[in-house]
């Protein structure tokens, strides 16, 4: 898999993917990862990416032909998605994460400013997306989000086969608590239950701390998912505490 970023701020890119998993993942042969200078692809000589809107108004908005060069030469086949990362998005979540990590090349935008002339999102990019609702100074650092996301999905890059499959959204929870050495840490102790030895009892535990923290912290993700019947049961008594204040 392999992703094409456009951008005016390269050397952003490299503090992130120069280390840790996503790093491996790319000595390991099993992802790419270009990063373009959008500047590279303007005509004029002062290589001018942005210019002032129309109808007036503060601020600056990238100019659609330095971007539309840059995705019509990075481009391998029309079905390669061209994301613009913004606030009118479609929010990322692992779902969409996953989708991504399908493709085998996908091209991210990352405008600054104001924003990007409408007709990038209107006639260019396959889809916005947005990681929050909240107002970052530019898509790079969101854009960085999404290959982080995107690239745990890719077989063999995150160590243990199944792991992501596991992984708490996978399952509609948060994940249960994890505790290591030492057993007692300035009086604050590990559940006993965790050196029982006591596998079954040790995963029930991990799935009704898991369940009640999602009760209480993101009951959304419950409600999406059908509980099993030892679930049920497991959630129940916090349920009848409700009841009863
Ligand atoms: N999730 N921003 C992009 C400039 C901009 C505005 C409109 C295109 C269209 C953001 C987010 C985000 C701030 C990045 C505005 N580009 N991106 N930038 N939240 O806030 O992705």
């Amino acid at each position: 898999m392999r992703f094409d970023i456009i951008t005016i701020f390269p050397e952003m890119f490299e503090a992130i993917f120069s280390g840790g998993v996503v790093n491996r993942a790319v000595e390991k042969g099993l992802i790419e990862i270009h990063v373009h200078n959008l500047r590279d692809f303007t005509t004029d000589k002062h290589k001018q990416v942005d210019d002032r809107p129309y109808g007036g108004e503060e601020g600056m908005v990238f100019k659609p032909e330095p971007i539309f060069a840059a995705v019509e030469r990075i481009r391998w086949s029309p079905q390669t998605p061209v994301y613009l990362l913004s606030p009118q998005g479609k929010k990322l979540d692992f779902r969409l994460a996953e989708e991504l990590s399908g493709h085998s090349q996908v091209i991210l935008i990352c405008g600054r400013y104001e924003g990007v002339d409408e007709r990038v999102s209107e006639n260019l990019a396959t889809d916005e997306i947005s990681i929050g609702d909240y107002i970052l100074t530019g898509g790079e650092l969101a854009a960085m989000v999404v290959v982080d996301a995107a690239v745990r999905f890719i077989p063999g890059v995150v160590g243990k086969e199944d792991s992501v499959r596991h992984d708490s959204f996978f399952e509609g929870r948060l994940d249960y608590p994890q505790y290591t050495r030492p057993r007692d840490f300035r009086g604050m102790k590990v559940p006993p239950v965790l050196f029982s030895g006591d596998h079954k009892k040790i995963d029930a535990w991990r799935r009704k701390q898991a369940l009640e923290k999602t009760r209480q912290r993101r009951p959304d993700l419950l409600e999406r998912r059908t509980l099993s019947p030892e679930d049920k049961k497991r959630l129940d008594p916090i349920q009848d505490e409700r009841k009863r204040r």
